[in-house]
Formats: C-alpha cells, structure tokens, sequence
C-alpha cells in the first residue's frame, strides 16, 4: 500500500488546449512552479513540508505597479489558472521537471504571454532551456526580475539576463510569503540565511561548470525579522549549509531564542567541532538537522571530494545532536566506485545503530555541468539523458562494483527496510518523552503515502501537522529551558536527557509567546492566504502522547499491521549487530534480497 502512487502524484494536470484567453492584462504576473512526479518510496509528505525560496524571493523583487501571483502545481490544485491571463509568465526550472516547464512555457507562449525561465537547470544549462523562453534569467533572480519586466512593458525583451550573486545579501527584498496558500504547507517559513558553502562535492549542483556563487551572509535582523513577520512556530532554513560560519551560526542563533519557535536546517557533520554551536542551536530551538553524511566509505568521500569528518568519528558527533535533543535526517547517496551490492543493509545497519530518527537516500546522480558528469560522460557511463529520471530515485549511469539493476533494487530495499516498523522501533528517541511525537511523525510522514494525495488535495496539511508541531515545540521549550539553566550553572551542557525534564510549559491557550502556534494567523501580511475561521478550530483536547499513539497504532493496522513482510529477509531479529563485522570480513559482502520486488518510475 505505501508504494501505490495515485494518478495526481506521477501525472501533470491536464492543460486545455482549445482554451482562448479574451484578453491578456497588461502589467499581470504568474509564477509557477511546474509538477514533478513523486518518487512513492519516499514521502509524499515532504513535497508540502515547506516551499522552495525561488518564487517568492521573485515575487519579493516585482515592482510596486505589476500584479504578481504564484501556482505551485505539486499542491493538486489543477494546472495554474488563466484568469487574468498574464502578460508574463516566469517558470522556475530544475532538471527533474524541465519537460512539464517547456510544456508550460509553450501552451502560455502560444496564447500572448511572455514566458521567462529561469532557477538552476536555466543556470546550468543555458543553451537547452532557451530554445523554450523568449528570455531566460541565468543565476540569481531577484537581480534581474524588475528589469526583465520594465523590459517587458517597453517591448525590447533581452534573450538572456544574467544575475551575478555579487550583490550584498541584505539588499535582497524579503520574499512574498504571503501570496503562498497557508493551509497547503506544513510551513510557509522557508528561510535562508547564507548562500554557498565551504565544500564543493564533485555531484553536487554548487559545483556546476560556471556557477560563481560566493559565500553570503544575511544580516540575523533580517532573519529575525522575516520568521516573525510570517508567524510560524515552525521554519525550515533551506540554506545549502547553515553550519559554514560557526561564528555566524552561534550569533543567529542568540538571535532567534527570543522567537521561541522550533526549526530545521542542513548542516555538514563538521559543525560538531564545535559543540558550543550544537547547543547555541538546541537553546535556539532547532529540533532537527539534515546531514549530507553521503557514505560511510572514506574512499567514496575522497573521491568525491568532499571535506568532512572520518566515519570513523560520525558516531560520536551524532551523539553531540542526540544529547542536545536535536533529530538527525541523514541523507545517503547509493552508487559510489567503492560501493558494492552490500552498501545497501551496510548503510542501514549503521543508521539502527546510530538511531537516525531519519533517513533519506539517493542514488548518485551526474548533474549536468558536473565534475562527476564530466568524469562520467568520458568514462562512457552515462546512461541517457532523459532529465526526468535524473531526480536521484533513479539510475542514470554505469555503477562500477554492481549491475545498474542491483543499485535500483538496492535503492528501493532502503527505503522499504527503514520505513519498517521493527526500524521505525529500533531507530526511536532514547529520550522517552520524544517518542510519541517520533513516531507519530515516523508513520504520518513517511509511511502515509496513501493519505498524503488526498490531505494536500484538500490542504488539510498544516492543519494535519499543527499537534505534531505544537506538541514538539512544548516539550522543546521545557528542554531548552533546561540545557540554559545548565549551561548559566557552568556545566558543559552538552549531555542532558530530555528524558528527565517535566514539561512545564503553559497550556495552549495561556501560553504567551510572541508568535501564535497555530499556521493560520492573524497575521495582516499573510492576508491574502486562505484562513480558517477563527477562533482557532481546536475543539479537540490538547494532543497527549496517548492521542498520538492511538495514532500511530491506527496507521499502523491500516498498513497491513505491525509486520515486517517489507524488511530484507537478511535482517532477522538480533542479526543487525553483527551486519557490519560481517561485511567488514567479506569484502563481497551479501546482496540485497534476490527478486525483490522493482518498483516502475511512475
Ligand atoms: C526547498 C527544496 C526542496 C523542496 C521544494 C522543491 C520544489 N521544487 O518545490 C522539496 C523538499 C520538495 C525538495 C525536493 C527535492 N529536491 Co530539493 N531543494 C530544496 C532546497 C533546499 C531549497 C530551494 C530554495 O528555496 N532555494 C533558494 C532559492 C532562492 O534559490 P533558487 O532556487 O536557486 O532560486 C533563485 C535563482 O535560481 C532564480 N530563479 C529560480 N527560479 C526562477 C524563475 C524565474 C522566472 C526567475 C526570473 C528566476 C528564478 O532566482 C531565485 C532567487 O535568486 C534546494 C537547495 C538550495 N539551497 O537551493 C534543494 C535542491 C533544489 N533540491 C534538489 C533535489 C535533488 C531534490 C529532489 C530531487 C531530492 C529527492 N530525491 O527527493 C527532490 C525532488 C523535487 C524536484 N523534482 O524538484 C537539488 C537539485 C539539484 C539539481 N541540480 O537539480 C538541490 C539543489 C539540493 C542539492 N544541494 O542538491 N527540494
Ligand atoms: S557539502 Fe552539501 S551543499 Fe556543500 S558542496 Fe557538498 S553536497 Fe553541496
């Protein structure tokens, strides 16, 4: 059941082709942020976590006397709306979802709208998406919208316009938060305090032939600002690497105490050299980090050039987040030289032993304009160049020590082993009082695929998540409290089980921070975003870790009861332990189950 992808989620809507606007409005914007279909072994719920930065900091940059509005076609709303129909319409473009872009760009186009592409696939491959725009903005966007639309109005449209990323971070205008629909993300605080980052992989996109993004900074005040601006208890900082500046990292944080919000944020495992910069961001209220740990093989990090920490060390530098009652989602890339057929279970015992709260896996993907392409593509590797596959859930080149097959199949086994029950238990908090919330989260995340289409379809998702976040903010706030009076007592602060702490914190409804919990504020900036009636719809008892349990045993018997038919029959009860002395003594190692079921791209 959790694999089964319903139509909306592989399919784009429809575009009516017989459709005639009757008139174009003049000094009328569009963004849109085109459909891609879902990989249904991972969430569906990721997608409406929380949105990308691209359009609204567009949107941020429009002039006072155009109209802009924004469609983001992954909330199952239909195909973006064509009343008014626009005089401009601007298309954000990422390999994964070129094709839906141009499909876009050619139905506006042929009906009098002035199309502009632009976003990381415009910047990397320039020549390829300009056959679909009548201009394209390469690199940063917010530079160059306001003139590609006085260049509109005046009828003299450039082909190409070039954003430089030199420009001071602070003059950057907020992005427009406000023209998201509230109700169809977990949050619309998606925020970014610097840009760039102190590594360069060989895969990754910041390494891309051209790209010239230097390292920014944002000014903490604006940062500030902005989360209080769009009132959420939750924000998710989508920066390449919030950790690059530990100095910088230890100042915004201090800055955002006072908000007393919870978030998230990407950091390199090497911001645990400085534990004192771990727990500036639990007294802050990070409650989860995103660890491009990419693989436990130092010669596969070597090879791909990436500046980090030995293996060897990760345990105990995970253990630093753990003890300052920060989750950690790991993200893993399947596919390296060095990586054979026993990557797979290898990777997972490690992730149970280490009790990632999460995990996400890739496969290793040659991103046009890459070293790794580049190497690839003269080693004759690469597969094809269909972009649509190039969404890193499928593979594109040769692996060297397994068959493309085994690396498919392997890829899938992941997700199906740790989004078992027996790893979802194996993997849970050892701070008891986080447990219910973990796996509450754990089920309605990751294991809910079936659920996800219908709650965004009818944007029940910030209403869905709200307990789950308001819940984990309670209980955080208790434990921060904590971890300062420990570190105003002098001691290194470092180890504190959230475990003993009592949750003192105020009830919802006399709780007095300076942002409402609840998604739908009263917020006058957010004004145009859908609300629910208020008072607040929250008749129900407060969420109690038995609500979520009861929860979680219902998702739980709805999926086909607590049985492990998904978990690899190499993995029995007990067997996990020895798994990597196993590997370790055969260099061959074992190989993911044989015949183990393939899931089709959608
Ligand atoms: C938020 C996010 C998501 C969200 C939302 C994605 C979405 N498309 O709606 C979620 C969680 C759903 C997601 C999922 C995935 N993501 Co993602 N995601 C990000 C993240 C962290 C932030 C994006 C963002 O807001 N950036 C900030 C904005 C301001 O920068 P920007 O996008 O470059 O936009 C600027 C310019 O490019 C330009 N611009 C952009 N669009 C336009 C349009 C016009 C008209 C103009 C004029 C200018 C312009 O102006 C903007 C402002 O300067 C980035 C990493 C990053 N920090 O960028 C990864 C990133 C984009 N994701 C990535 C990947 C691989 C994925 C997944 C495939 C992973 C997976 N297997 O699940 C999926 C698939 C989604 C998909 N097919 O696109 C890669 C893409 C690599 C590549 N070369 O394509 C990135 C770069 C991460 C990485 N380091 O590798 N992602
Ligand atoms: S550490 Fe992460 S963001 Fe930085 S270059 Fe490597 S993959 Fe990209």
């Amino acid at each position: 059941m959790r694999n089964a992808c319903p139509a909306d989620m592989t399919q784009a809507p429809r575009l009516d082709e017989k459709y005639r606007p009757r008139s174009i409005q003049p000094r009328q914007a569009l963004l849109i942020n085109p459909f891609y279909p879902k990989d249904p072994r991972a969430s569906f719920g990721k997608h409406v976590l929380t949105p990308t930065l691209a359009l609204t900091s567009v949107a941020g940059a429009t002039p006072s006397d155009w109209s802009v509005e924004y469609w983001d076609e992954n909330l199952l709303q239909g195909p973006p709306p064509t009343s008014p129909f626009p005089q401009v319409v601007g298309i954000t473009v990422h390999l994964t979802f070129a094709r839906r872009a141009y499909e876009l760009a050619r139905w506006y186009s042929e009906r009098g709208a002035k199309v502009i592409l632009g976003g990381l696939h415009a910047s990397s491959c320039p020549e390829e998406v300009a056959r679909h725009a009548d201009a394209i903005a390469v690199g940063e966007g917010t530079e160059v919208w306001p003139q590609i639309l006085s260049d509109v109005s005046m009828d003299r449209l450039q082909p190409v316009y070039k954003g430089s990323y030199a420009r001071p971070y602070r003059e950057d205008p907020a992005p427009r938060r406000e023209l998201l629909p509230r109700r169809s993300f977990l949050t619309t605080t998606s925020i970014i305090a610097t840009r760039g980052c102190h590594n360069r992989c060989a895969f990754c996109y910041l390494s891309t032939d051209g790209l010239h993004m230097p390292y920014r900074l944002r000014d903490v005040e604006q940062i500030v600002s902005e989360i209080r601006a769009d009132a959420q208890s939750y924000c998710v900082f989508v920066d390449n690497n919030l950790g690059s500046r530990p100095e910088y990292l230890k100042r915004l944080c201090r800055a955002l105490r006072s908000l007393e919000i919870i978030w998230s944020a990407a950091v390199t495992i090497d911001v645990t050299d400085d534990p004192e910069a771990v727990r500036e961001m639990a007294l802050a209220g990070c409650t989860g980090v995103f660890v491009g740990f990419e693989s436990l093989s130092e010669e596969n990090l070597k090879s791909a050039r990436k500046k980090t920490p030995s293996p060897h060390d990760y345990s105990r530098r995970l253990k630093i987040f753990h003890d300052n009652g920060i989750q950690v989602n790991g993200s893993f890339v399947l596919g390296f030289d060095c990586d054979g057929p026993e990557v797979f279970d290898r990777t997972l015992d490690w992730i149970e032993r280490n009790r990632l709260e999460c995990a996400t896996f890739h496969i290793l993907t040659p991103y046009p304009g890459t070293p790794l392409f580049r190497q690839l593509e003269t080693e004759g590797r690469i597969l094809h160049r269909n972009w649509d596959l190039y969404d890193t859930a499928h593979v594109v080149f040769q692996p060297r020590r397994m068959t493309s097959e085994q690396l498919a199949e392997g890829y899938s086994h992941c997700y199906d082993r740790l989004l078992s029950s027996r790893s979802i238990w194996r993997r849970r908090p050892s701070e008891l009082q986080a447990v219910p919330a973990y796996l509450a989260m754990s089920y309605l995340y990751k294991r809910s695929n079936w659920l996800w289409s219908l709650l965004i379809r009818h944007r029940l998702t910030a209403i869905v998540w709200h307990p789950l976040v308001h819940l984990t903010r309670r209980r955080h706030l208790s434990f921060r409290k904590e971890l300062g009076r420990r570190q105003r007592q002098g001691s290194d602060g470092t180890v504190l089980s959230a475990e003993k702490k009592k949750n003192k914190c105020q009830s919802l409804r006399s709780c007095r921070r300076p942002i409402p919990c609840f998604p739908f504020s009263t917020n006058p900036a957010s004004s145009a975003a859908p609300r629910l009636p208020l008072p607040l719809p929250l008749p129900l008892p407060l969420p109690t870790p038995s609500c979520i349990l009861l929860l979680f045993t219902f998702i739980c018997v709805a999926e086909n009861g607590w049985t492990e038919t998904r978990t690899s029959p190499n993995l029995r009860p007990g067997s996990c332990r020895f798994r990597t002395e196993e590997w370790r003594s055969e260099p061959g190692g074992k190989r993911p189950r044989a015949g183990s079921r393939r899931h089709a791209h959608p």
